[in-house]
């Protein structure tokens, strides 16, 4: 993440001379642009193409931490309560908030702008919810540009918080230094999804809700998962913590903060490992980005010959290699 002072450039002299006042509007810190233009990238303009190259190559200088777990876990109050300890030290955060499982921007994603209410008007701070809905290509590529354009803001910490742990949510995990993932002390089925594969993407357990009599016991539980997860890859050499929280009256923030602190220092100390996570996520946005303009040319050029063609396959006269094979070479 070392990078000289870059400035934002149009990314060839044909760009639109739009891009220049973006730039420095985003650059100095307005919000009410970064908001229009997230509005923007979830409508998918393909006139945004220029704007988000050059904004990508000015940034990778915030933190991004990745905020996870099973809806209404306390994932929106515990980010709140982390802005808070964030902004008493000065730091500017951003928030994306993405619900794959609604295609509302209402619903959950209102209850987070409630929840993160006491922030809406600190220029420090800005919050956006993305929902399914309206996303040309889908959630985790606008998700993807969206934080392309937080990124070139320069926030001190971006923070995403997404539910769940599907496909989507693991892909949007992915553009995340540090998760976080949250569980609750209600009953085994959260370790269970833990079990389930989703520890592989865990920096940080939090149990929170820790009020509850099994917090301890979950605690435990999680360990010992994580001691099992560390034998199967020894060549880890971070040990995800496990921290008790109480978000609704910031418990275990503070220390939830140091983690997240410990493990950028860690990685940061680990150059080898940090180049390889950079690496990962630059090859993920371009497989996503190739997934989606394959997609996108599917539809247009490319649609009509497999409306043509899909019959044959489907009486089996033809098959689907054939014609995946036909419609990529017909693609220039
Ligand atoms: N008892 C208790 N309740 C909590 C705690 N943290 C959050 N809650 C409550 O749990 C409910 C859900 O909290 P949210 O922060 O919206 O949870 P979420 O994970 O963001 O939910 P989704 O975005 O819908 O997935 C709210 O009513 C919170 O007040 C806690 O530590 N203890
Ligand atoms: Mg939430």
């Amino acid at each position: 993440m070392v990078q000289t002072q870059k400035e934002i450039q149009p990314p060839s002299a044909d760009a639109p001379p739009e891009i220049g006042a973006i730039a420095a509007a985003l650059r100095s810190g307005d919000i009410r642009t970064c908001a229009r233009l997230i509005s923007r990238v979830e409508r998918g303009e393909p006139g945004l193409v220029p704007l988000l190259q050059a904004l990508y190559r000015v940034g990778g200088r915030s933190r991004i931490v990745g905020v996870t777990g099973s809806p209404g876990v306390g994932k929106s109050t515990l980010v709140s309560k982390l802005i808070g300890f964030w902004r008493k030290r000065g730091l500017r955060i951003a928030v994306l908030a993405v619900d794959p499982s609604s295609p509302f921007s209402g619903g959950a994603v209102l209850g987070d702008r409630l929840r993160m209410r006491e922030h809406t008007c600190d220029e420090g701070v800005f919050i956006r919810s993305m929902a399914s809905r309206g996303q040309l290509g889908g959630l985790a590529k606008a998700a993807g540009d969206a934080l392309t354009v937080l990124d070139a803001m320069r926030w001190d910490v971006i923070l995403i918080e997404t539910v769940g742990v599907g496909q989507n949510e693991t892909d949007i995990m992915r553009h995340a230094s540090v998760v976080v993932l949250l569980q609750t002390p209600m009953g085994g089925d959260d370790v269970q999804a833990a079990k389930a594969g989703i520890t592989e993407i865990g920096d940080i357990f939090v149990v929170n809700k820790s009020e509850h009599p099994e917090a301890d016991r979950t605690v435990s539980q999680l360990e010992e998962m994580i001691t099992l997860g560390l034998c199967l890859h020894p060549e880890t050499t971070w040990r995800p913590p496990v921290v008790k929280t109480r978000a609704i009256n910031g418990e275990g923030v503070a220390e939830l903060a140091d983690h997240i602190d410990d493990c950028f220092a860690h990685l940061a100390g680990q150059p080898e490992a940090a180049r390889r996570q950079l690496r990962e996520r630059a090859k993920h946005r371009v497989g996503e980005l190739l997934h989606y303009m394959l997609e996108q040319r599917l539809r247009s050029d490319s649609g009509q010959l497999l409306e043509d063609s899909i019959d044959a396959v489907m009486k089996r006269d033809s098959d689907p290699y054939a014609l995946a094979a036909e419609l990529l070479a017909r693609m220039d």
